[in-house]
């Protein structure tokens, strides 16, 4: 939202201890949870993105072309699916786990990995300024990287180690 330059405001809640007011509004129960400004509650980070793209202008009006865009869709659906397996690696129990949760990751990250060589002319994932695709993997990229840094493990993905997406 900040680099569509929308106006917002951030409320954080416990995940342990859930306000009333959000679980009467939330029907996952789940962050993230967007409030629109004429007070409409959206859920679910796919739908979130799609109403911030028909409300907002695109920031990247080329990707409108539909299988293009569609494109970018599926593979911003495929990251938003690993965020709670990204949690789960992050909190495993014991070193067995992280390691079998760590080949999961490293999998999931070799496809996305493979992608990006085809897309090396631009900076960001198909264009040179950020789009939906990748605020999508963004978060992934971050915590894989503090994952590597924390850690000191094999990174997940070699470009990790060099990006900016580095804290
Ligand atoms: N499908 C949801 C998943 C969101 C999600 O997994 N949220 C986690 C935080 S990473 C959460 O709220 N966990 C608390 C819970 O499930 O009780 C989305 O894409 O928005």
């Amino acid at each position: 939202m900040k680099q569509r330059g929308v106006p917002y405001e951030i409320e954080y809640i416990s995940l342990k201890d859930k306000p009333k007011w959000f679980l009467d509004i939330a029907p996952n129960a789940q962050v993230p949870l967007l409030i629109t400004e004429d007070n409409i509650p959206l859920s679910e980070s796919d739908a979130i993105a799609e109403y911030l793209d028909d409300e907002f202008p695109l920031l990247r009006p080329e990707i409108n072309k539909s299988a293009c865009r569609a494109r970018q869709r599926s593979w911003a659906y495929q990251g938003t699916k690993l965020y709670l397996k990204q949690c789960s690696h992050m909190q495993s129990g014991n070193q067995q786990i992280f390691e079998e949760r760590q080949e999961f990751m490293r999998k999931q990250f070799a496809k996305v990995e493979s992608f990006l060589k085809g897309h090396t002319k631009t900076q960001y994932f198909c264009a040179d300024i950020l789009g939906n695709i990748d605020m999508a993997w963004l978060p992934l990229f971050h915590r894989a990287a503090v994952v590597h840094l924390t850690l000191a493990v094999a990174s997940l993905v070699p470009q990790v180690q060099s990006s900016e997406w580095l804290p």
